[in-house]
């Protein structure tokens, strides 16, 4: 399919080049403050530097001759830059009319109006056209040398008997399917198939509980579930089919669970189970894609907020899939024929953008890490990349934190001479991190970039690269905002503040990768993001603004925490240990981990009359976590106090418990609005005892 233009639209981009090339506009060259990269033995300056050849897509604005230029257009003129790149970079069945229609104080994000598309058309179809044996998947299976290729011509095959399945079970354009899998070709298979005819997939990662699949399920009111018989994960089973058994009693909505085999084990199959792979073998191997709207729903995925449940952020199809790819492309100065390592599961955003959708439009081969970092040894990603010959490895700082305290020897007996770009994601990278990650893994000499993003996002809007060629990176800071992203800092009253600054990060503009909505609840999605700061998305981080305009992120503003990179309202944990009916209250605080970047301490307040001892009470509280959200969101501490600080008109001081708990209790700042404020001395008492019986602490 050729990218076409119908005649307005001819006239639009006409309009809009003609536009950008009016003469008098001011672009300034070099930003102030660019070095360069001393440790680079070689680079071109910028002068030198053909910015047409960094970005052909570029072609189109001749005036710009220098990637200041290219960004500068791309947030002064975002019409014109992204009206080019999407034309260029997607394939359409119909051209997009207009290239967006926003309006911050609705919430109103749309982009590509007009135009109609097929995104699995994007991400296989016209791969397989110009190169169907190139590989667009290596699965790497939990068992280290046990890799499995499957190339595009595959994958769209194994993608169009999915979408056949789906279709004779009834799934219909615009209808929602959960996916419950581990990381594996036919997991990435089911997104792309949902895609193919339109329905869409919301897929809940493999460590949620029943409990909180049914949550996800149910808000989305999915009419099918892909699962898997079971999950292999570090050599551990883990019964995903069981799981959703459990998990199907209380979703009225599911007519069919589609059922993939990962091991050879039998599952109980009951009347709503269908063999996936059995159905697949006797599907048609070609469908022919549903034809989308670029506003058309492409898939939610549920992320935490500060309160209540988890919300299902909506991603759209068009403007989506470009911020995706093109992040992909230049962050990580992805090139064809790169091998793309990122290790996130799929049951994140960042496997969405960065495992499935970013590379495979890219028509890039892109690694599926099934297995942990530790598994068989702590040698495993670096024999990985050797193994595979990876490019690109995009990973998460709790994993490198981990990794380094094991011996070096762990990664310097692997090659890794193939590694040209490392990135980091999910939280910040501290310092020793993001040394050990630069100078042990990489070598000095890869680029290793520190991403910021979020679900909301879509996609990377703070980065070091792209950047001018051989630009300064600074360690463990996000920098440079990627094209089209404008951040702001504003203070807590709203001020807009120019120069270096520390305050609440916004983005002024939309951008085509940000989040649409959310799903079923669009007021709070105003509500959430642009209430706070009218006029600005609100992204719920804090950050500061150096002399020479770098971001560097300092930490969610909320009760949002992130537990080893995963985010999660402390309000989801508090309402989960409240299900405990011996307990009547509880806060739950963020505090530093040193290998999870942040874990859960929970205090509690006991009934007086209850039957059970305290340390029954807490392994109860435990496993009530475990089971109504993830293994990972239980609090590492519980500690039981006779009273919680509240202020008289009743809200739990958070800020003073988190003193307490990471020792700053010398400096309790203003106490005046409490309650009782000898609650604070009974509440250091506690705490002194507690850590005096875990002398761990
Ligand atoms: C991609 C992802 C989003 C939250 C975000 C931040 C934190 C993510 C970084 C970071 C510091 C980073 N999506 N965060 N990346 N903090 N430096 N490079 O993680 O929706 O799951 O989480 O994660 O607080 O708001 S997410």
């Amino acid at each position: 399919m050729a990218a076409t233009l119908s005649e307005g639209g001819c006239r639009r981009l006409l309009q809009l080049l003609l536009l950008s090339r009016r003469p008098g506009l001011p672009l300034r060259r070099a930003a102030a403050g660019l070095k360069l990269q001393h440790s680079r033995g070689t680079h071109s300056r910028s002068s030198t530097w053909d910015v047409h050849a960094f970005m052909p897509e570029s072609a189109a604005f001749p005036q710009v001759r220098t990637y200041q230029e290219l960004l500068e257009i791309s947030v002064r003129d975002p019409d014109t830059f992204w009206g080019v790149l999407a034309r260029e970079r997607l394939r359409w069945v119909k051209p997009y009319q207009t290239v967006q229609d926003c309006d911050f104080s609705r919430g109103r994000v749309n982009w590509f109006l007009g135009g109609q598309l097929n995104v699995a058309v994007n991400c296989l179809d016209q791969h397989v056209h110009q190169s169907p044996d190139r590989v667009a998947l290596i699965w790497e299976r939990d068992e280290p040398g046990t890799e499995v290729k499957i190339t595009y011509r595959e994958l769209l095959e194994t993608t169009c008997r999915l979408a056949n399945t789906l279709k004779k079970y009834g799934v219909q354009k615009g209808d929602r399917v959960a996916i419950y899998m581990s990381v594996a070709p036919l997991a990435v298979a089911a997104m792309l198939a949902c895609a193919r005819i339109g329905a869409v997939h919301t897929v809940v990662f493999a460590g949620f509980s029943a409990i909180s699949l049914v949550g996800r399920v149910n808000d989305a009111k999915c009419k099918a579930i892909i699962t898997q018989n079971q999950g292999v994960r570090a050599g551990h089973i883990i019964e995903l089919k069981r799981i959703v058994d459990e998990a199907v009693k209380s979703c009225p909505t599911v007519k069919h669970v589609f059922v993939a085999h990962r091991t050879d084990n039998k599952v109980h199959m009951g009347n709503l189970d269908i063999p996936l792979e059995k159905e697949m073998d006797k599907a048609d191997p070609a469908c022919d894609p549903e034809i989308m709207n670029s506003e058309d729903m492409l898939f939610m995925l549920y992320t935490s907020g500060s309160t209540g449940q988890p919300k299902g952020i909506v991603h759209t199809q068009a403007g989506y899939l470009l911020y995706a790819s093109l992040t992909h492309k230049y962050v990580f100065d992805y090139k064809q024929g790169d091998i793309f390592c990122c290790v996130a599961d799929i049951g994140w955003i960042t496997g969405h953008s960065y495992v499935v959708y970013g590379p495979l439009c890219n028509g890039a081969t892109t690694v599926l890490f099934e297995s942990t970092p530790l598994y068989p040894n702590p040698g495993r990603y670096w024999e990985m990349v050797q193994r595979l010959k990876i490019n690109q490895f995009y990973g998460a700082p709790t994993a490198i934190r981990l990794l380094l305290k094991y011996e070096d020897s762990w990664v310097k007996k692997y090659d890794r001479s193939t590694l040209r770009t490392l990135g980091s994601v999910g939280e910040p990278i501290n310092h020793e991190a993001w040394e050990w990650f630069y100078k042990v893994v990489g070598e000095n000499r890869c680029t290793l970039v520190d991403t910021w993003w979020q679900t909301e996002t879509g996609g990377i809007c703070i980065s070091p690269r792209p950047s001018e060629e051989g630009a300064e990176i600074i360690p463990a800071m996000a920098m440079r905002p990627f094209f089209g992203i404008k951040p702001v800092i504003l203070t807590e009253e709203g001020r807009l503040i120019q120069g270096e600054v520390s305050g609440a990060l916004c983005i002024a503009q939309p951008w085509p990768g940000m989040a649409r909505t959310i799903y079923g609840d669009h007021q709070r999605f105003i509500d959430t993001y642009f209430k706070t700061f009218p006029g600005y998305y609100f992204t719920g981080d804090g950050a500061h603004r150096s002399q020479e305009g770098y971001y560097q992120i300092t930490g969610r503003m909320d009760d949002v925490i992130n537990i080893s990179g995963h985010r999660l309202g402390t309000a989801e944990i508090e309402d989960a240990l409240a299900e405990h009916p011996d307990v009547p209250e509880t806060a739950v605080i963020g505090f530093p981990h040193e290998i999870k970047g942040e874990a859960a301490f929970a205090f509690i307040v006991l009934k007086e009359d209850t039957a059970h001892t305290e340390p029954v009470i807490q392994e109860q509280l435990k496993s009530i976590v475990a089971s109504k959200i993830a293994k990972y969101a239980v609090p590492d501490h519980v500690l039981v106090v006779k009273r919680l600080p509240k202020t008289r008109s009743g809200k739990i001081m958070r800020r003073l418990l988190r003193k307490v708990i990471t020792d700053e209790s010398g400096d309790l700042g203003d106490t005046t609005t409490l309650d009782d404020p000898t609650v604070v001395t009974e509440i250091l008492e506690a705490f002194q005892k507690y850590k005096q019986d875990k002398s761990a602490m």
